[in-house]
């Protein structure tokens, strides 16, 4: 009897310090196979259930490559069931790293959008599109100065009139965004996307701790339904592997008002940008290090000449005054 209590106790704690864990992957029992991405990919024959890929994208047992660490290339992934659920959660788990150790790009983006399967200059996929990216950026194409370090990770609304500036590394059209370091990690990485209630909240889990850190949260953002789930990845002069491990999407609950509601027809839209900047065109390029430190340098002389002739005058001065008094 006694050891039995034990036992259940230990059982119990057991279950107890577990369930945290447990619970940041398990929460949400309603995943929807249909766009959902896991191992083993390949059905019956050569094609993976319910995805569709393009350009460089290769298919092996354990990921699937976007792009190879080799310069110009460019793939993406299109699932081809469109999504009927208004409420949803996306787990991206992806790994992204190559030789580089300060140059690599370009980077990836996640999609839930109107246009499937076709490429363009986003990553490797249509601008002006109808819907959400979210771009995970890994090289800066802006020279002057940033509001913020890359790698980056941003999201964009468009109704198809917005164009993806990749010159500004898309800031003048992000609704939000947060650095993370994502690239190179021996551990796995993963992003979750949720897009609840017209709310847009990205998370991450980049340190292989199972925790979700929250990247930013955007409200009153528009997204309709029937769009696609996809990931694209380009690689310019500069190179990385890009690869997606799995894909899960999970059913959210709805409120009960949110039951009868017809998503089909909304346009994508968003109520905060991030503070629009105006497009400037960069100032001339600040002093570089050396140059700036000749100039304190030349400074600094010049203030001693000028203190050490000061003193000298001022001594002379007192000299004489001391001969006349004398
Ligand atoms: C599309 O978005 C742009 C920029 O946010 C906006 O000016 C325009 O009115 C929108 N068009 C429609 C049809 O919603
Ligand atoms: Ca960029």
């Amino acid at each position: 009897m006694l050891t039995d209590n034990i036992l259940i106790t230990r059982i119990v704690s057991l279950f107890l310090f577990c369930s945290p864990i447990l619970a940041e992957w398990n929460t949400r029992d309603y995943i929807r196979r249909e766009h959902t991405l896991t191992k083993p990919y390949q059905g019956t024959g050569m094609s993976v259930p319910y995805w569709d890929f393009l350009g460089s994208t290769i298919v092996t047992s354990n990921y699937v490559r976007l792009t190879p660490d080799l310069q110009s290339k460019s793939g993406a992934l299109w699932n081809t069931a469109a999504c009927y659920t208004r409420n949803w959660e996306v787990q991206v788990q992806f790994k992204i790293h190559g030789r580089g150790k300060d140059l690599f790009g370009d980077g990836l983006a996640l999609w839930y959008v109107k246009e499937r399967m076709q490429t363009g200059p986003v990553f490797g996929s249509k601008d002006y599109f109808h819907g959400l990216a979210i771009i995970l950026d890994t090289y800066s194409n802006h020279n002057g100065a940033h509001n913020h370090q890359h790698p980056y990770i941003s999201a964009m609304i468009n109704n198809g009139s917005l164009h993806y500036d990749h010159d500004r590394d898309g800031t003048h059209t992000q609704l939000s965004g947060c650095e993370a370091k994502f690239r190179n990690y021996n551990h796995d990485t993963h992003i979750s996307i949720v897009y609840k209630d017209d709310t847009l909240i990205v998370s991450t889990d980049l340190e292989g701790k199972n925790a979700w850190k929250e990247c930013f949260k955007v409200e009153n953002v528009v997204l309709p339904t029937g769009y696609f789930f996809g990931a694209s990845a380009t690689t310019g002069d500069l190179s990385d592997n890009h690869d997606i491990i799995a894909i899960k999407m999970y059913e959210l609950d709805l409120l009960d008002t949110q039951k009868q509601e017809d998503r089909s027809h909304l346009i994508p839209s968003a109520a905060s940008f991030e503070a629009p900047r105006e497009r400037v065109e960069d100032a001339k390029p600040a002093m570089s290090g050396i140059k700036t430190f000749l100039w304190m340098m030349c400074v600094a002389i010049v203030c001693i000449i000028l203190v050490v002739l000061g003193i000298m005058w001022y001594q002379k001065r007192q000299e004489q005054s001391r001969k006349r008094l004398y």
